[in-house]
């Protein structure tokens, strides 16, 4: 792996420089040596490759780059750190295996865990005690309990902002809602003991910054107290019922509904109790804040004028079918996907098939707990052969209703909850 300093990877590198991105990789003496490594094969006619040249295998695919533990068709937008998100039709389920769950990774995760030997210790000025667990005493000693819970990077949407936003430019796939197994944060936190001047929680994860230097923290971000109280705010060990993927966080992390999931640390180690706003890496500056105030597209804004982003807003996916269906007409169509609205519920799903001119409401079932995604589907009926695109548009249960346009820019590229829109041919 190279040892680039920027949070920028193999495709990265390779798509803007394959020849700078070969030497950083391999270098030039090994380089042969160290493609066919990445290839998994001998390059056979390698004396005829032409310094240069990007790898078939590397430009055309993400095979090379296969995620352990993930499903193949997720799309890596970033190898260093790992970044991969989830095309709109791998997410159809109702309950996102953990194998599609999207992965956002700030820095190297923790590649070799035992997990029997794992522990979270909590403290902070605001705690009362300082205490220790193992993952055996949290299954011991709290209660379990599994919620679905929505998890959506902050930056979901970023690649649609117009000027261009630097960052992960996810598209609409950083977003999933598995049913997530473990403890209450808050039945830990009472063990604890909590003074009153507490404020807020902040997390401490044993992923290794992208320097090497063992004393820097990648990321340490986290929620105000009352957050931090919600019976559904989670120390989570398990997805769906197993171990969670080793890139989610494995053996041990926070799960906070409805909230940038960077509020949501992964490889847990330490929790802080804090009596102020939580300010390790990433809480500050321009990181996963928004300008107080609207501003212009472009606009520099001053740091004291950002504001962190708590709940996010109201959003949803057609996830059936996948974009690009070709249709035989005179038949009808069930369109499905979800709808979320961080710490609301959703109340509507309209469908549009003519540009936004007319709506009809799809069938929106209820969340199966707080802070878990809603499923909506609806059938249709295409009135004549040709092209379509269809729009889906939620609405929360404060009335407050998804922009079908992208919405406040803002200089990190946040929250982008436009309507999704996918394509129907009609043949
Ligand atoms: N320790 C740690 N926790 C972390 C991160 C990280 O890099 N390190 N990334 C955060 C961000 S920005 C997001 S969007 C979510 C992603 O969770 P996932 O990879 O399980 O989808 O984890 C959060 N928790
Ligand atoms: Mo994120």
């Amino acid at each position: 792996m190279p040892s680039s300093k920027r949070e920028r990877g193999l495709h990265e590198l390779y798509r803007e420089d394959p020849e700078r991105a070969q030497a950083l990789v391999f270098g030039r003496r090994s380089f042969l040596a160290g493609i066919s490594a990445v290839l998994g094969a001998e390059v056979v006619f390698g004396r005829f490759m032409p310094a240069g040249l990007i790898p078939a295998a590397l430009a055309e695919s993400t095979e090379p780059f296969l995620i352990p533990g993930k499903d193949p068709g997720l799309v890596v937008l970033n190898d260093r750190p790992l970044n991969a998100e989830t095309p709109p039709h791998l997410l159809d389920d109702p309950v996102t295996p953990a194998d599609r769950l999207f992965v956002r990774n700030n820095g190297i995760p923790p590649l070799a865990v035992d997990a029997s030997q794992w522990a979270l210790t909590i403290g902070g000025e605001s705690a009362k005690s300082v205490r220790r667990y193992t993952l055996a005493d949290l299954k011991q000693r709290f209660k379990t309990h599994s919620y679905q819970l929505t998890l959506e990077c902050g930056g979901n949407g970023r690649s649609e902002f117009n000027p261009p936003a630097r960052g992960n430019q996810w598209t609409t796939g950083a977003v999933g809602c598995p049913r997530w197994t473990g403890v209450r944060l808050r039945d830990v936190l009472k063990d604890v003991g909590v003074k009153d001047d507490a404020v807020y929680i902040g997390y401490y994860g044993a992923d290794t910054h992208l320097s090497g230097d063992p004393s820097k923290v990648v990321i340490s971000r986290g929620v105000p107290i009352a957050k931090a109280m919600q019976k559904q705010s989670l120390i989570a060990w398990a997805i769906n019922g197993e171990d969670m993927p080793i890139h989610n966080g494995h053996p041990l992390r926070l799960v906070f509904g409805g909230w940038p999931a960077s509020t949501s640390g992964k490889w847990l180690t330490r929790i802080s109790v804090r009596d102020r706003e939580h300010d390790g890496p990433k809480m500050g500056g321009y990181s996963y804040r928004v300008p107080c105030e609207p501003v212009v597209p472009g606009a520099e804004v001053p740091e004291q004028d950002m504001c962190i982003i708590e709940s996010m807003p109201v959003k949803s996916l057609v996830t059936y079918p996948r974009s690009g269906l070709v249709h035989r007409a005179g038949q009808d169509l069930e369109l499905r996907g979800h709808a979320w609205a961080g710490d609301h519920s959703v109340s509507d799903v309209d469908i549009s098939i003519d540009f936004g001119q007319t709506w009809r409401p799809a069938r929106v079932r209820k969340p199966v707990n707080r802070l878990a995604w809603q499923q909506w589907s609806m059938k249709i009926e295409f009135p004549h052969k040709g092209y379509y695109e269809v729009w889906a548009r939620a609405t929360d249960s404060s009335g407050i209703m998804q922009p079908m346009v992208v919405p406040g820019w803002n200089p990190r590229g946040y929250l982008n909850n436009a309507t999704h829109r996918i394509a129907v041919k009609v043949v």
